[in-house]
């Protein structure tokens, strides 16, 4: 069930991404928090003094993929987001992105929030 999830899901036309390496603990990665449904690690290529990513367990590729059955898993990654910011200082403010697709400039297709803080961010983003 689960694999027939990812195929519907266009998963499996790209395959399995660096972050389900990560996940399985076969690329090693800064790991802050973990739970059943979530990891979260900090980015390999930080764009701010701190920079992490929350990602579901489950290889959701890309935002605009999620359907209803998502909604709760959705809520929890971004509590879980804002938890990990507030035990990272991040008092003064940060902020979440998720990039999707190619005008999103997304460029792994594991659905992925970045939160970013520890210096002022500018806006627009660009
Ligand atoms: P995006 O462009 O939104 O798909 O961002 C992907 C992010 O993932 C990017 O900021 C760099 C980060 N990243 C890519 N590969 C790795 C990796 O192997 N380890 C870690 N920790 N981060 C990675």
């Amino acid at each position: 069930a689960v694999l027939a999830r990812g195929l519907a899901r266009g998963w499996a036309a790209r395959g399995p991404t660096i972050f389900s390496k990560i996940i399985a603990r076969s690329v090693p990665a800064t790991i802050l928090y973990e739970d059943d449904k979530c990891l979260v690690f900090r980015d390999v290529a930080p764009q701010a003094p701190v920079h992490f990513l929350v990602i579901p367990k489950r290889p959701i590729p890309r935002i605009s993929r999620v359907g209803p059955q998502d909604t709760e898993l959705l809520g929890h990654l971004l509590v879980v987001a804002a938890r990990t910011a507030q035990a990272e200082g991040l008092a003064d403010g940060y902020r979440l992105v998720i990039n999707d697709g190619k005008h999103g400039a997304q460029s792994v297709y594991h659905l992925h929030l970045h939160v970013l803080g520890g210096r002022q961010l500018g806006w627009p983003p660009g």
